[in-house]
């Protein structure tokens, strides 16, 4: 990422106006690193609290016995948190806008009294269903306002939720209903999306065959389309809430208790769930929805993130639900019916504050100016993106053509394992420079090694990877289930530090710039893949015999997912068989981690103790093979030549 020049100060309304200035930002940010405790003392008071808390932080790094607590004595409940405490003043209030994928349908707009009632009936039907405090409860669901009072039903009775984005495979379902131990799913008919439909009952039908013959299947009726029904197992939600009771007492949950599991991919393995708990996650997730994004009281806040993913449960539910934000849940995608979609949204709703990702604005400025042009923009205030470096000409574009050179652009750096924003610049306080995360959060140190000597680099300009020297309320607790690979994923390696994946630079100003994962871990499209996932997706095929999967960079996606597959003595390489394992693949996991190119490599290049030496297929598929480094610890020299004469990526 090319560092420009120019940089964009907020203009002096904006810093006079919004909640942190410079000057602010400068004493806010060394309050919270010289007395942490007194810091997050003062924030803990963001949320209600059922027994007032007396501890602040407990953390310990150390290899073998890490652990982070926060706020550990209080008690307090999230959904209460989220609603309760908003009726009085703001009952009728809108707290949800759902606008549907086909912009013919009516938008809805649940008030949070409304929101009251419906989360409430939730709960009261998952206790029904015999879900009580602890058990776990998996939510497959599309973007409907279903998904958010299904979150708030399990944190209103103490349920951990789990939440399996809707585009991901039956196999993907049932590895996650069966990692958490689920008691129930919770999942609709069909899911429309762009105009065409996703049959998820039928999806979480054949998971469940997987499953335990105690899981139970609540389903939400979405589009009235056919499903099969098996008695005894499925639970008709629009049937059970006619009778349901609109009350249901929060429990009073620890702080430390689990809130939800959110699995994510890492450089090895399948999936880890990442855990979150309730009360530094709801301390965290609130604060930085204010000051990340300057809301405001009366604020159309639109985070347009699938609730499947952790910026839909921090910026679309429990970040602007605990503010009392209206806060709108979209379920289409931004080129249906054209790419005109989200300005029409932010037209039609008046939005103040928009946030997406990297990915949806190369491809939409793709389609020309005109489809933002024709919409009135003139409510927005901030822009924000997330997900992956954003290039220097997709942010000048946002910044033009969306944002009329009016609205500062929060670029913000954060991870599933984060639980909110670590790095981003704020509205009213910083210069932004266009791909840069700028600066450290309020609590957050970042601090940047020399990957091998993990020797902590000071001064300016430096590069490296990033850690974070201290905790902050909103980190991940643990490892659903495996508290030591916890710990060795992200506290063995840099010993002291919270290890983040990520590599970084700071500049000569000390601004944050991130360089993309060091790890074997893509980006495609903001989604986040492990090589790893995708490589044992493909031998799993009977023609497979090996696969390497490594990325590459793509126009709009940022990474593709280019795999190097050995096929099984006697198979033929076909375009045929390229098709069938793309399908193989969207199959086993989902289409987001459909391979686009596939090489057939008569060999891999591995070391002669047989580790596939993936520096040099990164290479390769970048089209950078000019500079392979060292190439004689291999087994094979040849096969390298073999590969780079028969590149997809030319
Ligand atoms: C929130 C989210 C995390 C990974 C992260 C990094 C990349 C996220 C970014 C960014 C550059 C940004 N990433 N935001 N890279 N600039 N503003 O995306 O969580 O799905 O867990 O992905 O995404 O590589 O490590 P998650």
């Amino acid at each position: 990422m090319s560092q420009t020049a120019k940089t964009y100060p907020p203009s002096a309304e904006m810093a006079a106006s919004a909640h942190v200035d410079a000057a602010k930002y400068d004493a806010m940010y060394a309050a919270s690193i010289a007395d942490p405790d007194a810091f997050w003392k003062e924030q803990g008071a963001r949320v209600d609290w059922m027994t007032p808390f007396t501890q602040v932080k407990d953390v310990d790094y150390t290899l073998g016995s890490v652990k982070i607590n926060w706020y550990a004595d209080g008690t307090l409940n999230a959904s209460a948190n989220c609603i309760d405490r908003h009726l009085e003043k703001r009952g009728d209030q809108t707290a949800i806008i759902f606008e549907p994928d086909n912009p013919e349908e009516d938008a809805q707009h649940i008030t949070y009294k409304e929101l009251h009632a419906k989360t409430c009936k939730m709960a009261n039907i998952l206790k029904d269903l015999g879900v009580t405090r602890g058990d776990r409860v998996v939510i497959y669901l599309p973007m409907i306002p279903e998904a958010a009072y299904a979150m708030l039903a399990c944190a209103r009775i103490g349920a951990i939720h789990s939440i399996v984005f809707a585009g991901f495979s039956p196999d993907a379902l049932a590895a996650r209903v069966n990692g958490s131990e689920a008691k129930v799913v919770i999942t609709a008919d069909h899911a429309p999306r762009g105009g065409r439909s996703t049959p998820l009952k039928t999806n979480a039908d054949q998971a469940l065959l997987h499953c335990d013959d105690s899981v139970k299947c609540l389903v939400v009726k979405r589009t009235g389309g056919q499903t099969t029904w098996v008695d005894g197992r499925d639970f008709d939600y629009n049937a059970l809430v006619e009778g349901a009771s609109a009350d249901c007492a929060p429990e009073a949950m620890g702080a430390e208790d689990p809130l939800f599991i959110l699995y994510t991919s890492g450089s090895t393995g399948q999936p880890k769930g990442v855990v979150h708990t309730t009360g530094g996650y709801m301390v965290y997730a609130s604060m930085t929805h204010e000051i990340t994004f300057d809301y405001k009281d009366g604020d159309v806040f639109w985070c347009t993130a699938d609730v499947g993913w952790v910026t839909g449960h921090s910026y679309i539910v429990y970040g602007p639900l605990a503010n009392g934000a209206t806060t709108i849940m979209f379920e289409g995608v931004p080129t249906f019916p054209d790419a005109s979609r989200f300005w029409q949204v932010c037209e039609k709703h008046k939005v103040n504050q928009f946030y997406t990702a990297p990915t949806a604005i190369r491809a939409l400025m793709g389609k020309g100016d005109d489809f933002v042009k024709k919409a009135d923009l003139s409510s927005l205030r901030v822009l924000g993106t997330v997900g992956e470096p954003i290039n220097p000409e997709a942010w000048n574009w946002y910044n033009d053509v969306v944002g009329g050179g009016r609205c500062p652009i929060v670029d913000t750096w954060w991870q599933t394992e984060t639980g909110g924003h670590l790095m981003t610049p704020l509205p009213g306080a910083h210069a932004m420079k266009p791909g840069s995360a700028m600066k450290p959060f309020f609590g957050i140190q970042p601090v940047v090694l020399e990957p091998t000597s993990a020797e902590q680099l000071e001064g300016n300009p430096v590069e490296g990877v990033l850690c974070i020297a201290d905790s902050w309320p909103g980190q991940m607790r643990t490892i659903w289930g495996d508290h030591e690979r916890f710990e060795k994923t992200y506290f063995s390696d840099y010993p002291g530090y919270y290890f983040t994946g990520d590599g970084c630079k700071r500049d000569e100003d000390g601004d944050y710039w991130i360089t993309g994962r060091v790890d074997d871990v893509i980006n495609v499209s903001g989604h986040r893949m492990g090589t790893a996932e995708v490589e044992s997706a493909l031998v799993a095929h009977a023609k497979v015999a090996e696969a390497a999967v490594v990325g590459y960079p793509h126009e709009i996606k940022g990474q593709g997912i280019y795999c190097y597959v050995t096929l099984m003595g006697g198979e033929e390489p076909t375009d045929e068989l390229r098709l069938e394992l793309r399908n193989w693949v969207r199959t086993e996991i989902g289409p987001i981690a459909s391979p686009d190119l596939i090489q057939w490599a008569p060999g891999l290049p591995k070391t002669r103790s047989g580790k596939i030496m993936r520096r040099i297929l990164r290479k390769i598929a970048e089209n950078d093979h000019s500079t392979l480094g060292d190439t004689s610890t291999l087994a094979d020299p040849s096969v390298v030549d073999d590969l780079i004469e028969n590149r997809m990526n030319r």
